[in-house]
């Protein structure tokens, strides 16, 4: 990759774990910083400055063109690489398992992880929210799973962006009370992401410090 790019992430976020994830599995060297959204610091007028959507993560190039949306983000830095699947198909199968993972998994298991594990003290203002987005989110999981019962990944390439994408908040949406166990497909494809080389935890991923993760 010719520019170094320059990502704001913020810690425990499905989203910031897909370009850093990207990012790891295949060496890339970045600028890594972090933002604490808890404390406000994806609000400042200094940030917003930078993206005036608010929103974590954000990639700023040489020359400070600015992309924003973790799955467009993922799929700039898979360009060229085995991550990016290459024939019109696993191309198209990407768009939509990355516009399904906004709309029906992230939209719903987020929201609900957010309110009911990061910030529970928020829960009470959200009691209306939350069993919808909670059965949205079992719909979401339910297709995947049905989809994933007769694929190994989520487009024909192989592992992939699209994987990672999918994966980012499907993953963590234990955490926020959805039940995977019940989408035995969608565990044993969980469980095939994580032993690819050079899979990191989210943990480890996003880990608080800027960094400059070296090439
Ligand atoms: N669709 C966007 C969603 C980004 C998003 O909602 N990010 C959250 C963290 S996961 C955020 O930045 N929240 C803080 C804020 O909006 O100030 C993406 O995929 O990048």
């Amino acid at each position: 990759m010719a520019q170094i790019p320059t990502l704001y992430v913020t810690q425990g976020s499905g989203n910031s774990f897909k370009p850093m994830q990207v990012a790891a599995q295949l060496g890339l060297q970045c600028e890594v910083n972090y933002l604490n959204v808890l404390a406000g610091e994806s609000r400042t007028p200094e940030f917003l400055s930078i993206n005036p959507l608010g929103q974590l993560p954000y990639m700023v190039l040489d020359g400070g063109v600015g992309v924003g949306e973790s799955n467009a983000i993922a799929w700039y830095l898979a360009e060229g690489s085995e991550l990016m699947p290459a024939t019109p198909l696993t191309r198209a199968q990407s768009i939509r398992w990355m516009n399904y993972e906004q709309t029906m998994l992230e939209a719903n298991i987020s929201p609900v992880r957010f309110f009911t594990y990061i910030v529970p003290e928020m829960q009470k203002d959200h009691e209306a929210m939350i069993p919808v987005w909670r059965e949205r989110g079992n719909q979401g999981l339910a297709v995947l799973d049905n989809y994933l019962g007769r694929n190994d990944f989520v487009t024909d390439h192989g592992y992939s962006v699209a994987d990672i994408a999918v994966f980012g908040y499907t993953h963590l949406a234990d955490e926020g009370g959805f039940d995977l166990s019940q989408f035995k497909h969608v565990s044993a494809w969980i469980a095939r992401v994580q032993e690819q080389p050079g899979y990191l935890p989210i943990d480890q991923l996003l880990t608080g410090q800027s960094q400059n993760l070296a090439a």
